[in-house]
C-alpha cells in the first residue's frame, strides 16, 4: 500500500471511496473546490457538510482513517487519481453536463507522471470514457493510454442510506479501454471490496451502470402507472400489488409521489442521449415519474376542495424514506406546486433541521388535510402510537399516505 491516490471530488460518493481507501491502507489526498469540505476532512469533523451519512463521523475517527486521508483544494502529484465529481442533467437538453468531469481531468493533466492510473467513478454517458476523456488526456500531454497512463471507468453503485455496506459487498464493474488499465483499477478496488469484480471493456460499464438505474426507473413508472389506473376504477393499489407479487415472476416496487435524488431522475437520460430511437420506454417512464408530483399535489388539491382557506399539513420532504437527503426531492416539489396555488402548507419532517416534530398531533391540530408525502420510520412509528388522537384533532380528518 505504498501508493499515494488523489480523489477528486469529495462528496457523497468520493468521500466514502476515499475513506475507505485510507482505511485500506493507502495515503489519500481528497480534492474539492469546496473549501468547506476541504476543512472538514482535514478537521475530521463533519457536521458542517450535507453529507449525512449513517458511519460517516465514526469512520472519520478511525486511527487508519485519521492517518492516511487529508484533503486539499489542489490537485497534486499521486500514482493514482480518482474522479468522483458529479455529472448533473442540462435540465433543457436532457444531456449529461460532462464539465465537472472534464474540469477534473484538465486538473490532473499537470501532474501525470509515466505509470499513472486514472480512475472514473463519474456516472457518465456510453462512449465518454474513450471519445471525450481518453482524447482530453492524450491530446494535452505526451502520454498514451495504454502504454504509459492507465484509464479504466469503475461506477459507484452505492445506496445512500446504506453507503458503508454496499460499497464493501456489492459487486463493481471495471471498464477499460485495455487490459493493463483494468488489472491496475482490480487492485485498487480489491484493497476493500468483498463482492465480486467484474472486468468488462469501457462502453459495457458505462452502460451496466446507467442501465441499473434505468431499470429502477421504469420498474417505479410501472408501480407509479398501476396506482394511478387503480384510482381510476376505485380500487386500493397497494391490495392490487400485494396480489399482484405473490406470483413467482412478478415484484411491482412501491408507486410514489415520484422519483428523486441524484440518480434515477438522472441517468436515464443519458442514455436516451446516445440511442433515442431505441429507448422509447426509458423516456417514457422518466415523463411518468416527472409527472407524479403533479398528479401527488392534484389529489391534495381534490381533497380540500370546498374547504374555505383549508390548512394542508405534510410530512416529509427528503427525496426518499429514512434519509436526509432534500436533492430532488418530489416531496419538496410537491409542496411548492401547492404554495404556488396559493394555499397555506405546514411542512415538516422529523429528519430535517428546520422542519423537525415530536408528534403528530401537535402539528395536525386545525389541519384540513394531513398528507404523508415520505414516510420515514419514525413517521410510522407516531401513526402506530398516535392512530385516534390525530384524526380527533384535524379540523376535517382527511388523511392520504401516499
Ligand atoms: N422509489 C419509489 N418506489 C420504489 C423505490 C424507490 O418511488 O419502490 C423512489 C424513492 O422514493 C426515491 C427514488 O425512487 O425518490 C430513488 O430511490 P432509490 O432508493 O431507488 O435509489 P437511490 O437514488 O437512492 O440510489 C440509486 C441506487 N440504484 C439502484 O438501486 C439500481 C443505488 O444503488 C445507486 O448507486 C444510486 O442510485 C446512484 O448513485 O446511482
Amino acid at each position: 500500500m505504498d501508493k499515494v491516490i488523489t480523489v477528486i471530488g469529495i462528496g457523497y460518493i468520493g468521500l466514502p471511496l476515499a475513506i475507505m481507501l485510507a482505511k485500506a491502507g493507502y495515503k489519500v489526498v481528497g480534492v474539492d473546490l469546496d473549501n468547506e469540505s476541504v476543512k472538514a476532512v482535514n478537521e475530521g469533523v463533519l457536521a458542517a457538510l450535507s453529507i449525512s451519512e449513517k458511519g460517516l463521523q465514526d469512520m472519520m475517527q478511525e486511527k487508519s482513517v485519521k492517518g492516511n486521508l487529508t484533503a486539499s483544494e489542489e490537485v497534486c502529484p499521486a500514482d493514482v487519481f480518482v474522479v468522483s465529481v458529479q455529472t448533473p442533467l442540462h435540465k433543457r437538453k436532457k444531456e449529461a453536463d460532462l464539465s465537472y468531469v472534464v474540469s477534473a481531468i484538465n486538473s490532473i493533466l499537470p501532474h501525470l507522471r509515466e505509470g499513472n492510473l486514472i480512475l472514473i467513478e463519474s456516472t457518465m454517458p456510453p462512449l465518454t470514457l474513450r471519445e471525450i476523456i481518453k482524447p482530453v488526456l492524450e491530446e494535452n500531454t505526451s502520454f498514451v493510454v495504454g502504454e504509459n497512463i492507465f484509464l479504466a471507468h469503475c461506477p459507484e453503485r452505492v445506496l445512500p442510506g446504506n453507503v458503508f455496506r454496499e460499497i464493501v459487498h456489492d459487486n463493481r464493474i471495471i471498464g477499460g479501454i485495455d487490459q493493463k488499465s483494468c488489472l491496475m483499477a482490480k487492485e485498487i478496488y480489491s484493497s476493500f471490496v468483498k463482492g465480486e469484480i467484474e472486468i468488462v471493456d469501457d462502453v459495457s460499464a458505462e452502460l451496466v451502470k446507467l442501465m441499473e438505474n434505468t431499470y429502477r426507473d421504469v420498474n417505479i413508472a410501472l408501480a407509479n402507472e398501476l396506482s394511478l389506473i387503480a384510482e381510476t376504477l376505485g380500487v386500493d393499489n397497494k391490495k392490487v400489488i400485494e396480489l399482484a407479487n405473490k406470483h413467482p415472476r412478478v415484484n411491482i416496487l412501491n408507486p410514489g409521489i415520484g422519483v428523486g435524488g441524484h440518480c434515477l431522475p438522472v441517468d436515464p437520460w443519458f442514455i436516451t442521449e446516445v440511442d433515442p430511437r431505441n429507448s422509447v420506454l426509458v423516456q417514457s417512464a422518466r415523463r411518468i415519474n416527472d409527472e407524479m408530483p403533479y398528479k401527488a399535489a392534484a389529489r391534495i388539491r381534490k381533497t380540500v376542495s370546498g374547504i374555505l382557506d383549508p390548512k394542508i399539513v405534510t410530512l416529509g420532504i427528503t427525496y426518499k424514506p429514512d434519509v436526509c437527503d432534500l436533492r430532488m426531492s418530489p416531496a419538496a416539489k410537491v409542496i411548492e406546486l401547492l404554495r404556488e396555488d396559493g394555499y397555506q402548507v405546514e411542512a415538516y419532517d422529523p429528519l430535517v433541521d428546520g422542519y423537525k416534530f415530536t408528534s403528530i398531533k401537535d402539528i395536525a391540530k386545525g389541519a384540513d388535510c394531513l398528507a404523508v408525502l415520505v414516510e420515514h420510520s419514525p413517521i410510522k412509528e407516531m401513526f402506530t402510537n398516535e392512530d385516534n388522537e390525530i384524526k380527533m384533532v384535524m379540523r376535517n380528518s382527511n388523511i392520504i399516505r401516499f
